[in-house]
């Protein structure tokens, strides 16, 4: 048997804008609550933070989606708040979300925050990699990921999910050096932990940057965009980065100038339109509407052909949604998305 290199792998290849005989696909939250099988493991484990910090039941639901629909890559199941917490923040998730009962609001409170060793407080999801490589198809790349500053900041100072960042955006303003200070410390904490997955196996890095798009261009530049280019100049050249953000149409040149090999686009964005834009300098991840897998699998089928047939085989794409998976999906719908892309083998 021989054994395929990370150079070899799909997604790999894609990020690195080869011409391949057929398009990645992964989907964003592949793992959960619309699967039978992961719904059963989280209630034997008794919650999410139990299942993540668990590697044996980490592993097995990162495994699951993949055992079942054979995209080309598995993505290692944990969240972006979990540096958080291994930086000394309370963390809980409820059926309403994530909440961090002590958020930051004052400069000590930065000041407190526990440097990222990510080998320490981490190391659930190093063995967590180790245990997915293991068992992986050869071909199948394994992805880790990390939130990027900004992002990681709204959830570390609003204290969970935000409607307007009212608290974020107060102390940007009101209280810059705070809020520089914190992000100086995420950027250091999200390249340690994106240079650990990359160690223990990873072949492809997500810096999600979900909330980026709520800012205007000129704020973005100002109080975002510094952080997010440091995390990937202290990533570069270990194996290709994704930078995925929201709402962020505003934002794509911008973005494809950042340094990473590659930009996740939600569902808002003309993906062929985004080649031209950014003139073919990096691969473009996308971008399905994850709320088209809720209609039924033939509508799903014409829609990923559809969505397919306008990239047109550019170099350079990676079929995935514009978002996560919604729990409502039928399991259904994620086949006949992942069987339309292969049934175009050329
Ligand atoms: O079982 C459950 O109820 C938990 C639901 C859940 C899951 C499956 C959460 C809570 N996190 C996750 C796993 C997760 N989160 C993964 C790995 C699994 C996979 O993709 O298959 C990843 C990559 C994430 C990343 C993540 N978490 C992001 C960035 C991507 C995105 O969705 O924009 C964000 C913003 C989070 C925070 C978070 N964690 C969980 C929820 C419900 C949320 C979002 C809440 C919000 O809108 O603020």
């Amino acid at each position: 048997m021989t054994t395929l290199g990370t150079d070899e792998r799909l997604l790999v290849r894609a990020l690195r804008r080869e011409p391949l005989s057929r398009t990645p696909v992964w989907l964003m939250r592949q793992a959960g609550r619309y699967l039978s099988e992961y719904r059963a493991v989280r209630e034997r484990a008794g919650g999410f933070l139990q299942m993540v910090r668990d590697p044996e039941l980490a592993a097995e639901v990162t495994l699951q989606p993949v055992r079942r629909f054979e995209m080309d890559a598995a993505i290692v199941f944990s969240d972006i708040l979990m540096p958080l917490q291994a930086m000394g923040m309370p963390l809980v998730f409820d059926e309403g979300g994530p909440a961090l009962p002590a958020p930051v609001c004052e400069r000590g409170h930065v000041e407190a925050l526990k440097p990222l060793v990510p080998a320490e407080s981490l190391s659930y999801v190093g063995e967590t990699l180790r245990l997915v490589r293991r068992e992986l198809p050869d071909e199948t790349a394994l992805i880790g990921f990390c939130g990027a500053p900004f992002t990681l900041a709204s959830y570390a100072v609003e204290g969970g999910t935000a409607r307007s960042f009212a608290r974020l955006r107060s102390m940007m303003y009101r209280d810059s050096g705070t809020f520089e200070l914190l992000m100086d410390r995420l950027a250091e904490a999200a390249a340690a932990h994106l240079r650990y997955q990359a160690e223990r196996g990873c072949d492809v890095l997500v810096l999600f940057d979900t909330w980026a798009g709520s800012l205007g261009r000129e704020d973005w530049l100002r109080y975002a965009a510094p952080w997010t280019r440091r995390v990937l100049a202290q990533t570069a050249g270990i194996v290709p980065r994704v930078v995925f953000a929201g709402h962020a149409d505003h934002l794509l040149e911008d973005l494809a100038a950042l340094g990473a090999e590659g930009i996740g686009l939600d569902h808002r964005t003309d993906l062929p339109g985004t080649f031209e834009r950014t003139g073919g300098k990096v691969a473009l991840q996308g971008n399905l509407d994850p709320a088209v897998l809720l209609a039924g699998p033939e509508e799903v089928a014409r829609r990923t052909h559809a969505l397919l047939d306008a990239v047109d085989g550019r170099p350079g794409h990676v079929l995935s949604l514009g978002h996560g998976v919604l729990k409502e999906t039928d399991p259904e719908c994620v086949a006949a998305f992942v069987a339309a892309v292969k049934e175009r083998e050329r």
